[in-house]
């Protein structure tokens, strides 16, 4: 399978995050794609750099406004005070119910507040760069697609699924799976289904798509009654307006056996095949993985094997993204297992 990749996500690189109080090195970090790579390489799959400029396809998935914050964020953080370089920018407050959101401050933290679900997302000197690298593949994948390849694994990060239409969360900041589905729509593919396979809901992939019947959201997850991003992700989600119908989210309790996982990922196909997608865009965290160190559920190298059988026969062109997954040398093996798996069921 072709796999696109690009360096420049070695320059998203913060250096620590919050958990449980304390401040400690990203889960989320550079060594991921590094691990991924060179799994790519060892089981023969071809490596390419992104050829497609997505700008045109994340206006469409991205507020002008959100995009022109993120760009430029790094610069305005380190023209706030000498030595911020060496400091990482963290948000401290947020437009909650009651407060206004239309009216942008200007405030580098107010601003980063209102740009941010979450203070778990820190941003780093390249971190525009990274995430527009990732954005540029999954526009690039969607264009292999209608040059006729069957599917294409986009190996970048930052991951995406957390960022919405104007906001950054859960380390994400661009969404790649938004931009691989919208390029996907502006190609042709009249209906076009997103399966978000991560541990953690894809907030920002449903509320991009969550008014519109021409992209279906299916998720499995866990529960948000326990686990991030506890705000979205429940079942009784199940699209707006145009879009009434066209999001279904399958929550699972934190500790889900390997066979309720499969048996809901039935029913996400199940869905799919009823929609009569005409291509499909996968948000491929492998943070499912039994000794993932921040999720709960149990799946191991086979499983991810499996995973990939199963999606081929839906028989669909197919960009994989790369979401999370922070078992950093494991992930390697189970993203490249989902891929082989796949090559197995055509
Ligand atoms: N900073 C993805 O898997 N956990 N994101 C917060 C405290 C947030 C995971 C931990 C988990 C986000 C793409
Ligand atoms: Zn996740």
């Amino acid at each position: 399978m072709i796999a696109l990749f690009s360096d420049q996500h070695l320059l998203h690189a913060p250096a620590f995050e919050f958990f449980r109080g304390e401040r400690v090195p990203c889960f989320e970090n550079p060594a991921r794609a590094t691990w991924v790579k060179e799994r790519l390489l060892q089981r023969g799959h071809e490596i390419r750099a992104p050829h497609t400029d997505s700008r045109p396809v994340l206006v469409q998935v991205h507020s002008a406004r959100y995009l022109a914050f993120l760009e430029n964020a790094w610069r305005d953080w380190l023209a706030l005070a000498p030595g911020n370089g060496a400091l990482q920018p963290f948000p401290s407050v947020w437009p909650v119910r009651t407060l206004r959101s239309d009216i942008e401050p200007e405030n580098f933290t107010a601003r980063l507040g209102l740009y941010a679900m979450d203070n778990g997302s820190p941003l780093s000197a390249g971190t525009w760069a990274a995430a527009k690298a990732g954005a540029d593949a999954a526009a690039s994948a969607a264009d292999l697609l209608g040059k006729g390849q069957r599917a294409v694994f986009c190996c970048s990060r930052p991951p995406g699924h957390h960022a919405g239409a104007d906001f950054m969360g859960g380390y994400c900041f661009l969404n790649n799976a938004a931009v691989a589905a919208q390029a996907l729509r502006n190609a042709g593919h009249q209906r076009v289904a997103v399966l978000d396979v991560d541990y953690h809901h894809g907030n920002g992939t449903q509320s991009i798509f969550y008014d519109r019947a021409d992209v279906l959201f299916v998720s499995l997850h866990g529960d948000p009654r326990t686990e991030y991003p506890f705000y979205l992700g429940h079942a009784d989600e199940t699209g707006a307006g145009a879009g009434l119908g066209f999001n279904l989210n399958l929550p699972l309790a934190a500790g889900t056996s390997v066979d309720a996982w499969f048996a809901a990922l039935e029913q996400a196909c199940i869905r799919i095949t009823r929609y009569s997608a005409q291509a499909l865009v996968v948000s491929l965290g492998l943070d499912t993985f039994a000794d993932d160190p921040i999720c709960t559920f149990a799946l191991r190298a086979d499983d991810f094997q499996r995973l990939g059988q199963r999606l081929a026969a839906l028989g669909l062109p197919t960009v994989f993204v790369l979401e999370g997954g922070y078992a950093a040398e494991a992930l390697g093996v189970n993203a490249v297992q989902v891929l082989d798996g796949f090559e197995q069921g055509n």
